[in-house]
């Protein structure tokens, strides 16, 4: 793995403690190097590799079950595995902390996470995919969670959010028939992590109240560059509790410093294969090298007053508060700057809950909220079992001390006699509000008991022609791609035929196109008029970074013998320098010799060959000068291959001397502009950018400014 600097792994190690990191440390072992082994119960063992039996030295005779060195490791082996999570299976996790700029949320809220600049809180985040078992690829495409628990001096406060601000559904008592329309269908159980099939199709067609969120997820939010790429959104409405008692309605965002990437279909389809791994290593590589992943949280509030104000539910998970009605106000900022050290023990372990929320934060009567509080809780005693709060990645950095006792697999000894209140000896008391103690907020409910939702939760289209007419128009088309691949994969034509219904109540367009594309029913006029309303904040364009950055891009120099070495190296610590991280690949894994006259002893070392990385893992391309070194690319069909599968991409192309008429050789597209960078380098360094004006694709994964960095 390539580093940025030194100083960025010093700084890794010295600055990475937490009170969180140093409660873990009571539980962890490290093996010394050479380290004798032992059984379970601390016993030295002399042979794990043969099974005690019966054999004369000759031939062997039967094993015997009183080998309990066999047995303990068979066992243990036997029951490593526990249940997966039942959505949201595959997922990476890393540590960090969250600190808040100044007191400028305390007008809402007493918690001093939200409000006090002097804390650091220490936080574990687990990002993941929905749909996919615990095996399946990273960069299909799907809905992202983003979920975050907070440790603060306070309890455990978990923030568990998607990358997509609404949802399917706006009761939770929908969710086990979402889930199930989009797992894997029963009967044969395909496909795996993937929407594309009828069933997914057939629940959405027939539950309008999808509409808004489907167009998300077949955005280009829906496939994502990185992890380190994505906003965060708490999706519910949660509520806040200031120290005069008042309420104000809240929405949680996180905004990545590093701006919204997506890829393009075509690279996420490929990377599914080339490595299923891509996001959760893109993580690590990333806090590894100290480019350490950040967000700014900012919140939207509305006083309890404004509750009834818009043509919306404001409780309605399946409706974003758009910007322009309620503004964003930035409050702090989120950090992860350490990989976990055992993956089962702390991401596969870490268990959260939406029911876990610390004084001056509360929930709000959205259904999907209120069943969740039910769900999570009840979900981690089937996959962890009752004492799962009380393993080392879930457990409070605060005191923690109450009567529940027992139960499977308690870790806690608790040295007392009293195990109830009220007790002689006044332990584990309840906590009067002004010292801390929780208190639900005193609202006032009226209604009839019945199975019924809000008015305004009936509507269903507005906002899912705001999104859409929102996006940029190469948004638009990867949008309208994206359906198409789906209805095609839904071989029901019932399914696929009604999707359009759908679709034609949103965009006619829309739904035209779709139709032709995947043999639909070509409606002959609009479902329902579109608004022509839009958000500006709703296109991942809106986040590209003020200052265009290549932090933690990951660049790949293409070389072949004979290639100019010394202005390669120029370029790649001026690359490195701007915390790029720079791969060489060759004609093979070893010692690439330089253009003739070049001093580079055995030549330089390339990280891999043409085979063993493709294009699709790499933000950008750069390739060097040196006449012998061009025509062996030229030559080689991989290496034709590769450029002109970035350049099909989108991606940043920087070449200089011969590799220009390289590039001009293998990309001979009509129309396409190859230009030099505008701040005058005598060089020339050509991108696709040209393609990208056309408006046909996203700039997509692309480093923004590779050209910058001219040689
Ligand atoms: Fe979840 N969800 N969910 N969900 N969810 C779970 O909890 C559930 C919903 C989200 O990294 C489960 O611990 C219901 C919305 C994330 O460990 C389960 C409903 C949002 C994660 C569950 C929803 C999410 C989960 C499975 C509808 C975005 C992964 C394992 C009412 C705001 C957390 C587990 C992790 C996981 C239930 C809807 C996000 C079964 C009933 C909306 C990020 O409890």
């Amino acid at each position: 793995m390539s580093s940025f600097t030194q100083s960025a792994k010093e700084m890794f190690t010295t600055t990475t403690s937490s009170k969180k990191v140093d409660d873990l440390q009571r539980d962890i072992q490290e093996p010394v190097a050479g380290g004798g082994l032992t059984t379970d119960h601390g016993v030295k063992v002399s042979d794990t590799d043969n099974w005690l039996k019966v054999t004369d030295g000759h031939k062997s005779g039967p094993s015997l079950l009183e080998d309990q060195i066999a047995r303990e490791k068979i066992h243990r082996f036997d029951h490593e595995r526990i249940p997966e999570r039942v959505v949201h299976a595959r997922g990476a996790g890393a540590h960090g902390y969250f600190k808040v700029y100044d007191d400028r949320a305390s007008k809402y809220t007493t918690a001093p996470v939200l409000t006090d600049s002097s804390r650091s809180t220490p936080v574990f985040m687990r990002f993941s995919t929905v749909q996919g078992s615990k095996g399946s690829a990273d960069t299909v495409r799907d809905v992202r969670g983003f979920a975050i628990k907070f440790y603060t001096d306070e309890g455990n406060w978990d923030l568990v959010g998607n990358d997509i601000p609404v949802f399917f559904i706006q009761d939770a008592i929908k969710f086990p028939d979402f889930v199930h329309a989009v797992k894997p269908e029963p009967h044969n159980e395909v496909p795996q992590g993937q929407s594309a099939h009828n069933n997914f199709w057939d629940f959405v067609g027939l539950q309008p109240e999808s509409a808004h969120m489907v167009m998300w997820v077949m955005s280009d939010r829906g496939i994502p560059r990185s992890f380190r790429m994505m906003q965060g959104f708490g999706v519910n409405t949660y509520t806040l509790l200031n120290s005069k008692g008042e309420r104000h309605f809240v929405k949680f965002h996180f905004i990545p410093e590093l701006g919204v990437h997506s890829f393009v279909w075509d690279e996420a389809l490929k990377i599914c294969g080339q490595d299923p791994d891509f996001h959760r290593k893109d993580l690590n590589e990333a806090i590894e090298n100290g480019a350490y992943p950040k967000w700014t949280l900012a919140i939207q509030t509305l006083p309890e007053s404004r509750e009834h104000e818009f043509d919306f539910d404001i409780l309605d998970a399946t409706k974003i508060w758009p910007e322009e009605l309620v503004p964003l106000q930035e409050i702090g900022e989120l950090v992860l700057n350490r990989p976990v050290d055992e993956f089962f023990s702390e991401t596969e372990q870490v268990a959260f809950c939406t029911s876990h929320v610390v004084p001056g934060i509360g929930f709000s009567d959205d259904p999907l909220l209120q069943g969740r509080n039910f769900s999570y809780f009840d979900t981690q005693i089937s996959r962890l079992g009752i004492n799962w709060e009380e393993l080392p990645i879930n457990r409070p950095v605060c005191p923690v001390l109450n009567h529940n006792r027992d139960g499977k697999s308690r870790h806690r000894i608790v040295k007392s006699e009293i195990n109830y209140w009220p007790n002689r000896k006044d332990t584990g008391r309840p906590v009067a509000p002004a010292d801390g103690g929780f208190v639900e907020y005193a609202q006032r409910v009226e209604g009839i008991k019945q199975r019924a939702r809000g008015e305004k939760f009936q509507e269903h289209f507005n906002q899912a022609q705001l999104f859409y007419n929102s996006l940029r128009p190469h948004e638009q088309s990867h949008l309208i791609s994206a359906i198409s691949f789906e209805l095609s994969h839904c071989e029901d034509p019932v399914v696929y035929k009604s999707y359009i219904n759908v679709l034609n109540d949103i965009d006619f367009e829309l739904a035209k196109t779709v139709a032709v594309n995947v043999n639909g029913d070509l409606p002959d006029k609009p479902g329902r008029p579109n608004h022509g309303q839009k958000s500006k904040s709703l296109s991942q364009t809106y986040y590209m970074p003020k200052e265009p950055t290549i932090v933690s891009r990951r660049i790949a120099i293409l070389v072949a013998d004979g290639f100019n070495a010394v202005e390669m190296q120029a370029v790649r610590a001026a690359l490195t320098s701007a915390k790029a991280v720079c791969y060489i690949i060759g004609p093979r894994r070893n010692h690439i010799r330089p253009a003739a006259g070049q001093d580079f002893g055995q030549g330089v070392f390339a990280d891999h060959h043409f085979e063993g990385q493709r294009s699709t893992l790499f933000d950008a391309i750069y390739i060097p000068s040196g006449e012998e070194h061009v025509k062996a690319l030229a030559k080689n069909g991989r290496a034709v291959h590769w450029v002109r599968e970035a350049f099909g991409h989108c991606k940043p192309i920087g070449a200089v001397g011969d590799g220009v008429n390289f590039l001009r050789e293998v990309v001979r597209l009509p129309g396409v502009k190859l230009f030099a960078p505008s701040h005058g380098s005598n060089d020339e360094v050509v991108s696709s950018y040209g393609v990208v004006t056309t408006g046909q694709y996203s700039i997509s994964s692309a480093a923004t400014d590779v050209l910058k960095i001219g040689p």
